[in-house]
């Protein structure tokens, strides 16, 4: 058995919200304002603590500043902190906030947000400007602001229609009573409902159908709870309980969802573009015994038929699970390489697992850093231990000045095309930081021993399979055992985000109150690990810039990943970087992607993937995103590994993952599993440039692309509450079955025209219910949105890697609105550059018979757009011959003029 489930039944049994015995907060004095300025763009004020402080939860500060700007017409800023600026604020280095060219300029615009104040108790509120309606408003309660705990309550509608506060595996639309999202990133095996796990996303939308939705983030690091309930009087409220930072608080006008998404991502930054190649299907599992297993995988996916774009190697590559090692015995540097080269021969890729703990014995990577001293240290000077796979371990320091060269070195050593290990992408766990060892793990030695870390490797082997067509290593079986990397042939020439650092606290300190209690704070958020520090570092370390782990432990995994980007850059420097990470902050889209964690094979977990994918795509903004399919731990079943192989093919990131020690659900274990990826593969990659374009918007725009049923159909009241179907990309709706042993879907359609997607047929949708029958277990009912086109790749043939599908020409799919009409776009580029030069940009328009293809054309695209479908109850394909490198229009025959 995996050495995993020695630690975590204890964990989910220990958890004990401890926020929920507290008795509420009792009133405290607030605030009075005083020397309120009001400037074109807002206003400034002094806060003074109004009465004696009530130091609930640490001490009162007693002089805040209150900063309000309209940033644009739909952005509203509020920023409350201590005067004296030594109260810890997120850093720009990790987190840019927009930058104002002129905060007084600007006045002749007209703000969508209207903010109001009352001076004593202090208190505001938002409204619309347009409607007047309040959208947050804190009257009533009494802002706290002490140097453990701030809290800011707002009340809210009735039973309203709140999303986000991620990360979570709760319903998407959250519970309005009694309920309590702790934001605090932690190692969260099988993903737990009501409890915190592996990111931090402080931002939520509130969707309030016919008068608009608006979105409000608070950006903090801190660990927080964020309490969603009903007072005494039956008043609904939100209320941030945070223990430590400042209220830096974005307002987001909406009106749409998208709106609010889009406006979000001006502030936490735009998704980064992907290459084309991420969006094929990877195989992983934990547990691969040994290179030959891994290659015998590759091999079985090509007999069985089944496209294997990207094949992924867990920890079990490591020589005693030390990161930047290879398993001299089990993975063979020439046998890696070998496979490697075979890969990619073949268009396929490889990606490895990388973790931030760094094992504390004699290796390359812990003696480099301890030279140039990146590993954090105890308060007492000491090199802080903690204990995970390899045993005990050290833990880089990712403000430390020195991190960036040492982190990009060491990529570039191991991950060497000439030399190592020459992988594609990159898969980052255990980075929220994940400790085994519980606080205060003062002899992290022997905890490693009574737990049996690092656990024993199986025994090894010599070539034990015949794979025709592999290289000659594994067919002779392994020849000389090469060397580990680890040489100094390569410098790293780029270090990008290192100059940032020193300017952090340019403007004021900024490093935290001096005399906290940075273990066991006076408020205790309901962190599902217990204790701050459990299972992860300690929350008293101090970084190299002098800010504390208490303050910054939510930025950890997003630091490490953020650097991790910048490594596999400075390898490839042309080309976009993939990398899939576990723990995230807000913005972290900016810069790297996300898989869901440990999730369960479970249909309950198999159900909640669909909300979590939606949060983090169209909320997050991390579009890049999916769950393991066929689920993590535990055994999966043939049924259930069939509809998620389906389901997940709707992830933009499509990647089975398996524990150590389960059984194995590659999709070519079953028949029928196999049957429904090679069909679910199929739909997926005739849509691939259709993903492609829209996701590319995304960067661009930050419009979402991946949504929940109200961004489509913001008005629709039943639409707020649908969290089993989803659009992919606004023209395609997928409805999937969500129950095992169901052949059926109970799926709603809005007022609106849809069309099967494998008949065509039109079905009006009424704002009901309809059951779609006879789903079987290979098949995804999915329906086109009336107006839409959507261009998609013709033939399946040969498809065995993306590379071979961007060879197919196009058949645009028109599915007419209830006027008659449609549209869609393609984005092209060359699919893996950083920068592009040459692009098509095509937009397509249908009305009267006629098909027109506008747009820009700077790339010689080399395939055209071959045929049209137009769906209805008869539905008409016709061959037309249009090239993607000029606008031009054809009218299908049998049309009226
Ligand atoms: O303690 O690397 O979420 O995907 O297979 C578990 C082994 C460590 C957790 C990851 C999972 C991965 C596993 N890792």
């Amino acid at each position: 058995m995996a050495a995993t489930s020695l630690f975590w039944p204890l964990l989910a049994l220990s958890f004990v919200n401890k926020a929920l015995c507290q008795s509420s907060v009792a009133q405290c004095p607030g605030y009075k304002a005083t020397n309120v300025e009001e400037h074109s763009r807002g206003l400034t004020a002094d806060l003074t603590l109004a009465g004696a402080p009530c130091n609930s939860y640490g001490t009162d500060i007693e002089s805040l500043r209150l900063e309000v700007d309209y940033e644009t017409d739909k952005r509203l800023h509020v920023k409350i902190y201590d005067a004296d600026e030594n109260v810890y604020q997120v850093p720009e280095s990790v987190f840019p906030q927009p930058a104002l060219d002129d905060k007084d300029g600007a006045a002749e615009s007209t703000p969508d947000l209207k903010f109001s104040y009352e001076e004593s108790p202090f208190s505001f509120a938002v409204s619309r400007a347009s409607s007047g309606e309040t959208l947050f408003n804190t009257s009533g309660n009494n802002l706290i602001f002490q140097s453990q705990y701030v809290n800011l309550r707002t009340s809210l509608p009735q039973n309203p229609n709140l999303y986000g506060l991620g990360e979570h595996s709760d319903p998407l639309r959250l519970n309005t009573t009694n309920y309590i999202r702790t934001i605090w990133n932690r190692d969260a095996y099988m993903i737990p409902a009501g409890t915190n796990l592996y990111g931090a996303h402080p931002v939520y939308l509130d969707h309030r159908g016919e008068t608009g939705t608006h979105g409000v983030f608070l950006l903090n690091s801190n660990g927080m709870d964020v309490k969603i309930d009903q007072d005494d009087d039956g008043e609904q409220y939100l209320e941030y309980n945070v223990i430590g930072g400042i209220v830096d608080l974005y307002v987001f006008a909406g009106p749409s969802p998208k709106d609010v998404s889009a406006q979000y991502a001006q502030v936490a930054g735009l998704p980064a573009m992907v290459p084309y190649w991420g969006f094929g299907f990877h195989q992983c599992r934990y547990g691969y015994r040994d290179i030959y297993e891994v290659a015998a995988v590759v091999y079985n996916y090509s007999k069985a038929n089944i496209p294997l774009e990207t094949m992924w190697t867990d920890i079990d590559y490591m020589d005693h699970r030390k990161v930047f090692t290879l398993d001299q015995e089990r993975f063979p540097l020439n046998t890696v390489r070998a496979l490697v080269d075979y890969l990619h021969q073949r268009d396929q890729h490889y990606i490895v697992m990388v973790d931030p703990a760094v094992a504390s014995s004699d290796n390359g990577a812990y003696n480099r850093g301890v030279e140039k001293d990146v590993f954090l240290r105890r308060q007492d000077g000491s090199l802080y231990e903690g204990a995970v796979w390899p045993g005990p371990t050290v833990f880089p320091d990712w403000f430390d000045p020195n991190t960036p060269e040492y982190w990009i070195d060491e990529f570039a050593r191991f991950f060497d095309p000439e030399t190592g290990v020459d992988i594609d992408a990159l898969w980052i766990d255990m980075n929220e930081a994940a400790n085994f060892c519980d606080w205060p793990c003062s002899d992290p030695v022997a905890f490693a021993e009574q737990n049996n870390l690092p656990p024993e490797p199986p025994a090894a082997r010599q070539n034990p399979y015949d794979l025709p067509g592999f290289p000659s290593l594994f067919q002779q079986g392994i020849s000389s055992n090469a060397s580990n990397t680890g040489t100094d042939q390569r410098r790293a020439v780029v270090t990008v985000r290192q100059e940032a650092v020193s300017n952090d606290n340019a403007n004021g300190k900024r490093l935290g109150l001096p005399g906290r209690d940075l273990i066991d704070p006076p408020y205790r958020i309901g962190n599902a690990a217990g204790s701050l520090s459990n299972k992860t570092i300690n929350t008293d370390l101090i970084h190299a810039n002098g800010l504390t782990e208490y303050d910054t432990h939510n930025l950890y995994g997003t630091m490490m990943s953020s650097l991790s980007r910048d490594a596999m850059l400075n390898r490839r420097p042309d080309k976009r970087p993939l990398v899939i990470t576990r723990s995230t902050f807000a913005g972290a889209g900016a810069h790297v992607a996300h898989w869901l964690g440990d999730n369960v094979s479970t249909w309950a977990k198999y159900r909640v993937s669909i909300s979590q994918m939606l949060a983090f795509a169209s909320i997050f903004q991390m579009p890049m995103v999916g769950s393991d399919a066929c689920g993590f731990t535990g055994n999966t079943t043939e049924q259930l590994c069939s509809r998620w192989a389906m389901l997940a093919a709707f992830n933009p990131f499509y990647r089975n993952h398996n524990e150590y020690g389960m059984i194995p659900q590659e999709f070519y274990r079953w028949e029928s599993v196999a049957e429904a990826a090679r069909k679910a593969i199929g739909i997926r990659y005739s849509l691939l440039d259709y993903l492609y374009t829209a996701f590319y918007r995304q960067t661009v725009t930050g419009e979402p692309f991946l949504m929940p049923m109200f961004f489509v159909y913001p008005k629709d009241a039943r639409a707020a509450s649908i969290n089993t179907q989803f659009f992919y990309g606004d023209a395609i709706l997928v409805s999937p079955v969500t129950e095992e042993n169901k052949t059926e879907v109970e799926a709603y359609f809005p007022d609106d025209l849809f069309y099967d997607w494998y008949t065509g047929l039109p079905l009006r949708g009424k704002g009901e219910v309809v059951t779609i029958k006879d789903v079987g277990h290979a098949d995804i009912p999915l329906h086109v949105r009336g107006g839409s086109i959507v261009p998609v790749r013709t033939g399946s043939e040969g498809w065995n890697t993306t590379a071979q599908l961007r060879k197919s020409g196009f058949q645009l799919v028109v599915a007419p609105g209830l006027d008659g009409k449609a549209e869609g776009s393609l984005y092209l580029d060359d699919g893996e550059s950083l920068e592009q030069t040459a692009t098509v940009d095509a937009k397509f328009t249908y009305e009267n018979g006629q098909v027109s293809v506008g747009g820009t054309f700077t790339r010689e695209a080399d395939v055209r757009i071959e045929g049209v479908k137009v769906l209805g109850e008869e539905v008409v394909e016709q061959t037309i011959d249009l090239p993607l490198t000029e606008s031009g229009s054809v009218r299908l025959d049998g049309c009226a003029a």
